[in-house]
């Protein structure tokens, strides 16, 4: 039976094929079918067409892509929350009972998670593992099947002690990225344990950072921990990228020591600078003091050609923020000399042009701060953005927190919190015109382990029963305490 119905239906396609051939009128069709399969470059580049959906409606960057964020601090939690703006679905993995330990630490209000917390972790879903315990590694075998990328910032092989060695990991999927954050990368120092100012000191920033006359200052800029966040970002975006074409994951390893170093190159240009002769740009140069063999801290020097400084402000005398920053950019040296009132130094042979002034750098600014002490910041700013004289106010946070424009851009960011109330964080720093910032509240501690287990695990109402009962997800008895600050 089913033999006939075969042959009748080849018969029918060879009579429709003779009948094609035959007529004019088919074949023409035929051919504009050709045609418009040859005319648009539909796959340009294997791309697909350019979407016609409204700018910003065609999905987010990172749609599609699961995160298994085993991070916690700073470092590791900043890149998964940048992730997590561009679209990724973070599914961050804490201790059960206890989180992420900064759910804990620097707390301002009584029982809610601190603002070191829900400041990095937002637009995140929470579940809680027991990672030793032998059903938690089992959930954690199939999160690492089902995810795309794992980020941690673990102390070096406790992912090891866990039984996630990247030769486990990439077995179980070989499509996984393993992405982590580290003090050191391989060398003498690679076991240790790093925090925020360790990396600074060890890549450069403290030792080249302060003043001549003081001690290595470590700066408010988390270079160490939200710096190497953004490095590894970086990473795995590549990452998944060339997964596109090899079909395969790989390791990403981003060090806090060459993250730091990385935005301290410049000093490491003055480094192999200084064998050429002094650095002239450096106010000591002016100063006359001569230069050792490393680079020097160069208290509020400009890091480029441009000689600038800290000038004071009316007003500097009570508010410690009354100051404003002052480049003396060569293009606009005549503007400078106007508006400070020394038009004589426009042709004045120890001021008319950059190598002129370079010893002459402390009575310059000391001159312009005579001025810019007659004007508060936002005067002295509005006043020399006429000339085109870069400069900028020092801005305290509380300027910064109460800045409409930061607002309205989306940098700072007000949400909504079910403990704390309201509260600000940073959104996302970088602007995409088709990819909207998707900026959320972080989430209570297991949050989302109930629908993580059913919906992105699969887990049956009867096996979920079993997972809650097995304290695998659960806080022991007598929970850990976590650490103080
Ligand atoms: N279930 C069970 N155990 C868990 C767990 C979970 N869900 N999550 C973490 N743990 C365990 C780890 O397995 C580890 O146990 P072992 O030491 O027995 O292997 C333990 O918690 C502690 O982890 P840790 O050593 O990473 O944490 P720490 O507080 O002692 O150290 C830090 C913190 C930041 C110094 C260290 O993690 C580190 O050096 N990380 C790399 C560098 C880094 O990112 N530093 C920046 C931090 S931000 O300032």
């Amino acid at each position: 039976m089913a033999t006939r119905k075969k042959v009748a239906k080849a018969k029918a396609k060879a009579t429709a094929d003779a009948a094609r051939a035959k007529s004019p009128a088919k074949k023409s069709r035929r051919k504009i079918v050709r045609l418009k399969v040859k005319k648009p470059a539909a796959k340009a580049n294997g791309l697909p067409r350019p979407s016609t959906k409204p700018w910003g409606q065609a999905g987010r960057a990172l749609e599609g892509v699961k995160i298994l964020d085993f991070t916690h601090v700073q470092s590791g939690p900043t890149c998964t929350q940048l992730l997590a703006y561009m679209g990724a679905d973070v599914i961050k993995v804490e201790r059960p009972g206890v989180g992420d330990i900064t759910r804990g630490q620097l707390r301002d209000v009584k029982g809610a998670d601190s603002l070191y917390f829900t400041m990095l972790n937002g637009s995140k879903r929470s579940i809680t593992i027991d990672s030793k315990h032998p059903k938690g590694k089992e959930i954690l075998e199939r999160l690492v099947k089902q995810c795309d990328v794992l980020v941690e910032n673990f102390a070096p092989g406790a992912l090891d002690r866990m039984g996630l060695t990247w030769e486990h990991i990439n077995k179980l999927n070989p499509r996984m990225i393993v992405a982590s954050v580290k003090g050191f990368g391989p060398g003498p120092y690679e076991d240790c344990k790093v925090y925020e100012n360790v990396a600074q000191c060890a890549g450069g920033s403290a030792s080249t950072t302060g003043f001549r006359e003081g001690p290595p200052l470590v700066t408010g800029a988390q270079i160490g921990d939200s710096g190497t966040g953004l490095h590894l970002a970086l990473g795995i975006v590549a990452a998944l990228y060339q997964r596109i074409r090899s079909g395969r994951g790989q390791r990403v390893l981003a060090a806090m020591q060459d993250g730091v170093l990385n935005l301290c190159r410049v000093k490491l240009r003055d480094q192999q600078r200084l064998k050429h002769g002094p650095l002239a740009e450096y106010s000591q140069y002016g100063e006359g003091v001569p230069f050792g063999d490393a680079v020097p801290r160069a208290g509020n020097d400009s890091g480029g050609g441009q000689p600038g400084w800290i000038l004071k402000c009316k007003g500097w005398e009570t508010d410690p923020d009354a100051y404003i920053y002052f480049i003396t950019q060569a293009p606009v040296w005549g503007a400078i000399c106007d508006v400070i009132g020394k038009p004589e130094w426009k042709t004045d042979p120890d001021y008319a042009t950059p190598p002129a002034r370079l010893p002459r750098l402390r009575k310059i600014f000391d001159t312009v701060e005579k001025w810019t002490e007659t004007k508060n910041k936002f005067e002295a700013m509005d006043i020399l953005n006429k000339y085109d004289i870069p400069c900028g106010p020092i801005l305290s946070m509380k300027e910064i927190a109460e800045d409409e424009s930061l607002r309205a851009t989306g940098t700072v960011v007000e949400v909504d919190h079910p403990t704390r109330g309201k509260y600000l964080t940073v959104g996302n720093p970088i602007k995409m015109s088709d990819s909207a910032a998707d900026v959320r509240r972080s989430p209570l501690l297991g949050e989302h382990t109930d629908e993580i287990l059913r919906k992105v695990l699969g887990y049956s109402e009867k096996e979920v029963g079993d997972i809650k009962q097995s304290g695998a997800i659960t806080a022991p008895d007598k929970p850990a305490k976590a650490e103080a600050a």
